[in-house]
């Protein structure tokens, strides 16, 4: 485990992003957490196995972990920003106890609530989420040092044996994109795009 958290370079949501996706070969789900991590998913690149949360902070977690239990073969990566899963950090432990080995979580953390007019998240300063996900049970968290740092992380989360989480430092740019507000064709593209519904 890496909590040198303040060694990280500063990096970019939407890049990281474009990065992560580039890896992904074998239909792995991803879900975006409320606002700019999903903004940013749908911008590096609809596919079908996308999930873009609306509206409640700190849900990535928990979906991803809804996914990756009900489809153990499938490889699941989750995307939240440090304000939003300090919303949710008991999905740390809850996550850490049922321990599934396709899961990934991805911490966007640029220390700001940036969508909401970029107010300090309350750990800016003196909390480590990679270090409160290691003492939640999730000893193999870390944080990434650079891109070619967060790239060699994913591809070893994708052949993990237990649940992986992966810190990132980001500037404090908006998404790129918006998602189109739909929650109804959200879910069911995504559920078409996992295999659990039939086509029209
Ligand atoms: C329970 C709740 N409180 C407040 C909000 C308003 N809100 C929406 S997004 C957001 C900030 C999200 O911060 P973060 O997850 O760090 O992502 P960032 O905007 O920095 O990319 C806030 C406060 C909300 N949607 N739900």
């Amino acid at each position: 485990m890496d909590t040198a958290m303040r060694n990280t370079k500063v990096m970019n949501r939407f890049d990281l992003t474009s990065r992560l996706l580039a890896k992904l070969q074998n239909e792995e789900a991803v879900i975006g957490g409320i606002g700019n991590t999903n903004f940013d998913l749908w911008a590096a690149g609809h596919r079908p196995q996308n999930f873009y949360m609306l509206g409640s902070m700190g849900l990535a977690f928990p979906i991803a972990l809804g996914v990756a239990l009900a489809q153990p073969e499938r490889r699941v990566f989750a995307l939240e920003g440090d304000g939003s899963l300090l919303m949710q950090l008991g999905s740390l432990t809850t996550i850490a106890t049922l321990a599934p080995a396709n899961l990934t979580m991805v911490v966007m953390d640029n220390g700001i609530y940036q969508i909401t007019g970029a107010q300090p998240t309350p750990a800016a300063e003196v909390g480590d989420i990679v270090a409160i996900a290691a003492a939640s049970g999730l000893p193999n968290s870390a944080w990434a040092h650079d891109e070619e740092d967060f790239e060699r992380l994913v591809e070893e989360a994708l052949s993990a044996t237990g649940p992986t989480l992966i810190g990132v430092r980001i500037d404090d740019k908006p998404g790129v994109g918006t998602t189109r507000r739909d929650p109804v064709q959200i879910r069911e593209r995504f559920m078409l795009g996992l295999g659990v519904r039939e086509p029209l």
